[in-house]
């Protein structure tokens, strides 16, 4: 059994897809964002960057004490690996797949995280930030446009896999990012083909009452934008 420590977000849905896709068994740990649940002492002895997602498996390849992990990225090959499916195991697919997948941990997520908070939560508008993100997000947005469209499939070829899963949840955010797909067709027609899929549905639907009745109110702002509390600041 997978303990998902989790929130309905674009990096927390990658994790329960992940684990719909495989059918691995998983209970939810909801760790509430916006109320500072992943400030905890046991959570960061868990995700010590204080970010979502995180898992715990009790029942690791090979037996033995259970296995804690964090950061999507690792996360989704770790899944993978226990599982032997979502990444190829020949080395050319493989190492074909994981560049996508550390696009998106490296470009995707921080550059689209980084313009939908200018454009949305931050408290001054500032026009250089937002029209520096929104650029790299359109760059971002060219550059899968012009991979599926090589590929005429999934982001790394013929099969759906980790990288999909990675870079899927992200360009869900297109609406709150002012983008329409109408000027993507490759990442509109992969979009409409990984939204439909039964398990991706599943994977999206964890949590989603909590997010409901979760707003963006004083206390979570603080607790996403704001300074951490002492506890974790650096050297204590
Ligand atoms: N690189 C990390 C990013 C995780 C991340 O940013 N998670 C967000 C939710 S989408 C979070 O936990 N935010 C809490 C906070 O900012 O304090 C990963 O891929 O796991």
């Amino acid at each position: 059994m997978i303990d998902l420590y989790s929130w309905p977000t674009p990096n927390g849905w990658k994790i329960s897809i992940a684990l719909e896709e495989l059918g691995l068994p998983y209970t939810l740990k909801p760790v509430n964002i916006g109320r500072g649940e992943q400030f905890t002492p046991d959570f960061l002895a868990i995700s010590p960057n204080n970010r979502i997602p995180a898992l715990v498996d009790h029942d690791p390849p090979g037996g033995g004490a259970p296995f804690a992990s964090f950061e999507t990225g690792a996360m989704l090959v770790y899944l993978a690996e226990k599982t032997g499916r979502l990444l190829p195991t020949d080395w050319r697919g493989r190492h074909t797949v994981l560049p996508w997948l550390m696009w998106q941990m490296g470009g995707l997520g921080p550059m689209l995280g980084q313009h939908g908070h200018f454009r949305l939560y931050a408290p001054e508008k500032i026009p250089y930030a937002i029209d520096r993100y929104e650029r790299e997000t359109r760059r971002l947005y060219g550059v899968l446009d012009g991979q599926l469209g090589r590929t005429g499939a999934y982001v790394a070829g013929d099969d759906y896999g980790i990288a999909d899963i990675a870079i899927f949840p992200w360009t869900m955010t297109h609406k709150a990012q002012g983008l329409t797909l109408d000027d993507w067709p490759h990442i509109q027609r992969w979009y409409a083909t990984v939204r439909a899929r039964e398990a991706v549905q599943r994977g999206l639907a964890v949590g989603k009452d909590l997010r409901k009745a979760a707003g963006m109110d004083a206390e979570t702002r603080k607790n996403l934008f704001g300074t951490p509390p002492a506890a974790t600041q650096p050297g204590e």
